[in-house]
């Protein structure tokens, strides 16, 4: 078991985060336990979640923050146990206000969020805030006592400026293209509907660096459990298992200083743009073609859809002859060797990342990892069949979903619902799902060429499945 030696006695919540899902533990919780160990005085993380059951934070509390992380590559395990965790909260039992008086000490410098995309209540097209989001409504109007984090955030800030308290950086460490600027936006927009002057405080006085993140981490299932009780001997219900691979870019832009995470492997940039494009795209675009995909088919893992030679050669095409020549040209990165990286770590069969997982919240991941590149794509005149197959195996997803009557987890579930309810054929609910305009913009009214290659990729995964698609459309030399 690898351990830091660091003397965790006076760690304090010099770092608040909202987030306490998987994936903080076994990134922002790893790089800062890794980096306190070279530093004279460590920093220390507070979690607080706002959402999900109270077992976790409980659990969490009860073995005095420290838990273990398994990272696997194809052939080699690392143990180790994480340090840099001072405490957590739960507000839904301990309260909203317990989350507020944790944000206004005075020591707090960062406050990190990994909330998932949705948890910005933004609109994915326009990216600003969602003012009809029902927890952006309930906050507007009972902004002391919030239940969405932009809504914390700018309570928090709120009684900073109140008590003459310095202000914090907010760093955003979630899959989202410009993720700092996203954040800003939503909450200078909610600052702005309450009180024009705390608004321009904050624009003034806080930062919001931008950040790309990658580690695969997927939850946790009973097998990977087992994983960690068999490696320590312990059973621990806060651990969990993750890819041995892991990457942090960051924006210098810090107002009351950062751990010295480059210390732990982390980079530090003016820009951070082109290296989250480039995951963005070519990672999560990926993940989500085999996970709508790969799930038609019926893989429930991601390392299965890879030892598929249809599917691996597939996306291989979507991220070297698309995704990658949707980037900015001047980015200085090696797509080819980034895409056989990829390739490998989509393929490692130690690593249980459900389809399904990736698949959630499509309409805020759909943007970034397709529209977006597809327009780039346009532009440049580079052929999109692979991205036409990614856009329409999610259309099948929750269709097929919906003719089940299963539940989508996807905000916008309602409206996929109300929208296909009253059509006839497969293509026409299609349609009616590519009209909704915070997802796809204008594209299917406006642009014939999206329209017509997506619907001859729908059409062909209808007629025959998503091999036979794929197969197809390499024959005629799109893939
Ligand atoms: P998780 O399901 O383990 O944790 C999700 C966390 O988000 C929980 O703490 C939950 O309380 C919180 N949350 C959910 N909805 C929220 C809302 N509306 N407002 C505030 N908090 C909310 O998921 P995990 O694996 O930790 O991933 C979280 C995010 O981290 C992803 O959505 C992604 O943006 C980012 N990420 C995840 C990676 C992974 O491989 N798991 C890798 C890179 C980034
Ligand atoms: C995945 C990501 O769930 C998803 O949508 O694509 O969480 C992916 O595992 C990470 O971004 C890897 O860094």
């Amino acid at each position: 078991m690898e351990k830091t030696t660091y003397n965790r006695q006076k760690l304090n919540a010099d770092i608040v985060h909202i987030g306490l899902g998987a994936f903080h533990r076994a990134h922002q919780a790893v790089y800062t336990d890794l980096c306190n160990e070279t530093m004279e005085k460590p920093w220390g993380i507070y979690d607080i979640n706002l959402f999900g059951s109270a077992e976790l934070v409980d659990a969490l509390n009860a073995q005095h923050c420290l838990f273990t992380v398994v990272e696997k590559s194809a052939s080699s395990t690392t143990c180790r146990q994480v340090r840099s965790i001072a405490g957590a909260l739960h507000t839904p039992v301990s309260g909203i206000q317990a989350a507020i008086d944790k944000l206004t000490e005075p020591q707090v410098k960062i406050v990190s969020l990994t909330i998932t995309e949705k948890g910005y209540c933004t609109d994915p097209q326009s990216r600003r805030l969602d003012v009809n989001n029902s927890l952006i409504r309930h906050d507007l109007t009972m902004p002391r006592e919030p239940q969405s984090a932009i809504g914390l955030l700018v309570e928090a800030l709120r009684v900073r400026r109140e008590k003459s308290l310095p202000p914090f950086s907010v760093l955003s460490c979630d899959n989202i293209p410009e993720n700092g600027v996203l954040t800003k936006n939503a909450v200078l927009d909610f600052a702005n509907q309450l009180d024009a002057g705390l608004a321009t405080w904050i624009e003034q006085k806080v930062t919001f660096p931008g950040t790309m993140v990658d580690r695969i981490v997927p939850a946790m299932i009973p097998e990977q459990f087992a994983v960690i009780e068999a490696q320590t001997g312990h059973a621990d219900p806060c651990g969990v298992v993750c890819e041995d691979f892991r990457q942090w870019v960051i924006e210098d832009n810090f107002v009351a200083g950062r751990p010295e995470w480059d210390k732990a492997g982390a980079m530090f940039v003016q820009d951070v743009v082109p290296y989250e494009e480039m995951k963005l795209r070519m990672l999560n675009g990926s993940h989500s073609f085999l996970a709508y995909n790969g799930s038609l088919i019926g893989y429930e893992f991601i390392y299965e859809c890879m030892a598929d030679p249809v599917l691996n050669a597939a996306v291989t095409h979507l991220m070297i002859e698309e995704q990658a020549r949707s980037l900015d040209p001047n980015l200085h990165v090696n797509v080819d060797q980034y895409a056989r990286l990829l390739v490998a770590r989509f393929s490692n069969p130690h690593i249980k990342h459900k389809t399904s997982q990736i698949a959630m919240d499509g309409s805020q991941k759909l943007p970034q990892r397709a529209i977006d590149p597809w327009r780039t794509l346009q532009t440049r005149n580079v052929k999109s069949a692979a991205l036409a197959i990614l856009i329409a195996g999610w259309l099948h997803y929750i269709i097929r979903a919906i003719s089940l009557g299963q539940d989508i987890a996807d905000p916008l579930k309602d409206e996929f619902y109300s929208q296909v309810a009253q059509m006839d054929s497969q293509w026409e609910r299609a349609y009616a799902l590519l009209r909704i305009e915070s997802i796809f913009g204008t594209l299917a009214t406006t642009d014939n060429i999206f329209l017509n290659e997506v619907q001859k990729a729908f059409s062909a995964i209808e007629a025959d499945g998503v091999h036979a698609a794929i197969n197809c459309l390499s024959g005629q030399g799109k893939i």
